[in-house]
């Protein structure tokens, strides 16, 4: 896409990428121009300084942030900007993705993470969360987005085969 991105898409790893092309997909599907990010909390703290307290000037309208295991990278994103941070709990090895879960949707009063599913349904919903926030003041996107709903019910069959 060669659009000025209005989403992030951030991880904490080159391993969450299976994950969180389900959201790339879905921006995609919605046209809705994105970038992508390696970001982690732990292993490049000063990357993630840049980008969170860079993002809104960047003209980034959402940030979607995807992490496993002692998932700090959503609130952290959160506590350095005013966009809106969707969080997408990884499916961990150790604890399939209750730690990344826990680790992203307990966040104290002051500071929100709009937390999504564990895993790859996360990961989408972020995308189709993301639409539908930038939809709010996009008449075109919004028809875009009603169109995959539309599309997505019709495809369901009556009966199972
Ligand atoms: C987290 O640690 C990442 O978000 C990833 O989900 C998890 C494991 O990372 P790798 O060891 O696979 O790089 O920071």
């Amino acid at each position: 896409m060669t659009a000025a991105p209005l989403v992030a898409i951030v991880m904490g790893s080159q391993s969450d990428w299976p994950t969180m092309q389900r959201a790339a997909e879905m921006l995609d599907r919605l046209e809705i121009p994105h970038e992508t990010r390696i970001v982690s909390a732990h292993r490049t703290p000063d990357r993630l300084v840049v980008f969170a307290k860079s993002a809104a000037e960047d003209g980034i309208k959402v940030i979607i942030a995807g992490a496993g295991g002692a998932a700090h990278l959503p609130g952290m994103i959160a506590s350095m900007t005013h966009l809106p941070v969707l969080g997408v709990p990884v499916q961990s090895k150790a604890l399939s993705g209750q730690d990344s879960l826990l680790s992203i949707v307990q966040m104290p009063a002051g500071i929100p993470v709009g937390t999504l599913a564990i895993g790859e349904a996360g990961a989408a919903n972020a995308g189709l969360l993301a639409g539908a926030i930038l939809a709010t003041h996009d008449e075109a996107l919004a028809d875009r987005l009603k169109a995959f709903r539309a599309e997505q019910t019709s495809s369901v069959a009556e009966r199972p085969v």
